[in-house]
Order: structure tokens, then sequence, then C-alpha cells
């Protein structure tokens, strides 16, 4: 019998349709983080100050990014759980905020399939769940609201998940293997590939080694054919290599930026917008030996 040759797998997708925003793929983009916690911009009192939150968004697209990434519950290491209602009540007037102002590409990082839902019907454009949508009624909800997710791999909860975390197999295979699990579940309950992107999940049940070891071995992720997002800004693998704390990891995370999309990252989640759009615009111009197609510094003027 003549031997058969495997079909060759599709290149990832060089857009998204996001919502009502075609996001183009086909060079590096930030996505920068727009926190709504208590303590990021709290009016003094329980509430987040819609205004600074606006300001906050609006300068980070002015800077570049290309999207702004919205959060009411933090995933830091040793975080509590924030009730569903009180997660909504933080986040939906931002989201609503940032799409009236600014007609912002809004990403909503949340696990919770009332906040996926509530947050797409205020205009989001996409869900940035950190626990790949495995929560209770995630998946269909995701799946029925027609918007791209970001699906990331975690080995544990927030609260414990940096307590001695061990793989028993090399950490880029654990996280392929996960990785490839949650794409197929996604695409069994509707939802198909070409609404998925991927991320490694730097820092969620990792050693300092195996976020290093994942970075340098990102290439293996890239074999799922899907775009990759990446969050490593200010995260504690820069303050153990560099012995730095959280508010000197600028310089670090830049670099981190850079060798992240030598490496096929697409997305960059980030704090400092600005520094990073300058870092990944150089390493892409080098990568492509010039600075054509577009680039984010294109957007600006
Ligand atoms: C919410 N959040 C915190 N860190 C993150 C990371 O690395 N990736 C994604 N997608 N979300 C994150």
């Amino acid at each position: 019998m003549k031997p058969t040759t495997p079909e060759p797998l599709p290149e990832a997708a060089s857009s998204l349709q996001c919502g009502r925003h075609r996001l183009d793929l086909s060079f590096p983009r930030v996505m920068g983080i727009l926190n709504v916690t208590p303590d990021s911009f709290s009016d003094g009192g329980r509430h987040v100050a819609l205004d600074d939150a606006l300001r906050r968004a609006e300068q980070m697209l002015a800077e570049g990014a290309a999207m702004i990434d919205v959060g009411g519950e933090s995933t830091r290491p040793g975080a509590e759980a924030v009730p569903e209602q009180e997660e909504l009540d933080r986040v939906a007037p931002v989201v609503e905020a940032l799409v009236r102002e600014l007609d912002a590409l809004v990403s909503v990082d949340t696990s919770s399939a009332l906040v996926m839902r509530e947050t797409a019907a205020r205009g989001a454009s996409m869900i940035n769940d950190v626990r790949a949508l495995e929560r209770d009624g995630a998946l269909a909800t995701a799946a029925a609201s027609g918007l791209p997710v970001c699906l990331m791999h975690r080995q544990g909860e927030p609260q414990a998940m940096q307590h001695a975390p061990h793989y028993e197999v090399p950490v880029e295979q654990a996280v392929a293997e996960f990785l490839s699990k949650r794409i197929a579940a996604c695409e069994a309950a509707g939802l198909p590939r070409d609404r998925l992107l991927l991320d490694p999940g730097f820092g969620f049940g990792k050693s300092v080694e195996h976020n290093l070891r994942l970075l340098n071995r990102m290439e293996a992720l890239e074999a799922l054919r899907l775009p990759l997002l990446v969050g490593m800004s200010r995260k504690s693998m820069i303050g153990k290599v560099l012995g730095r704390p959280v508010e000197e990891r600028l310089f670090g995370g830049v670099a981190l930026s850079a060798m992240a999309v030598e490496r096929g990252a697409k997305i960059l989640r980030v704090h400092d917008v600005g520094p990073t759009v300058d870092a990944v615009t150089m390493a892409w111009a080098v990568l492509q030996e010039g600075c054509e197609p577009s680039t984010n510094k294109e957007l600006l003027s």
C-alpha cells in the first residue's frame, strides 16, 4: 500500500474576529491590563472609580495597545476568590464605558459564566479565562457568546498554585497536552478552533525554572497552530531572576516580551504598554528584516 502523507497543519490565523472588531495578528499586538479590583481604582469605598479606569485605558490605547483586558478578580498567587456578583459589579460598568466612550476592543478576564454572558451583552469582544473554561457553565456560555476565547494553562488554583509546583513530564509537554484537551472540549461544545487563542500561563503553578524553560521552548505550542498570547508583565519570575520588587520589573518584562515574540507570541498582556510596543515592534522588524507590514506604531499616527 502507498504510504500516506499526513495533511499539513494550517498556519495559525493571521486575524481574529473579536465581536465587531477584526484584530490583525499579522504582527505582534499588545493587550493592556486594566485591573478593576478595589485596590486598583478605588473611589475610597468598595467601588471602582470609573473615570480613573477610563483614563488609564485611554492612555494605554494611546500608547499603542490593541485591546484592553478588564479583570475584577485577582488571580495572583494567594489571592482570595471573589463572589460572582461582586466580580460582575466591578467589571460591567467599566466594560460598558470602554465600549461606549472609547469604542475599545475589550477582553474580559474571567472564569465566571455569569460575567462572560453579561459583559458580552455590554459589548465585550473577547474572553480571557485563566481556567480555560473549566468552571461550571463557562464552556457553554463562551460557545454561545460568539466571542473568541483565550485558553490558559494553569496547575492548581491561585490560593495554593505556587506551593512547590511539580510536573511528571517536561513542563512544555504538560502545557501542550492540557491545551490540546481543552481545544477538543471546546470543539465538542460548539466553540470552533478559529475562535481560540492559547496561553502557556506563566506563573500559574510553575516554578521560576518551569517558567524560563517554558518560554525558551514555547515553539512546542506553535505545533497547536493557534495564536499565542503570553503574560509575564511584572511577574515573580522577573523578580526572582533580577532580585527586584514588583515596581522595578519593567526592563526585565520588556526583554521577556521581545523573546516571546521571537518564539511565536502574537499578543503580549502587559501593564507597561508603551515600552512593550517599542520592544516588540523592534523584535518584529528584526524577524521580518524590515518594518513592513504595518506595525503597532503606525496605528498611532
Ligand atoms: C489574568 N491573567 C493574569 N496573568 C495572565 C496570563 O499570564 N495570561 C492570561 N491570559 N491572563 C492572565
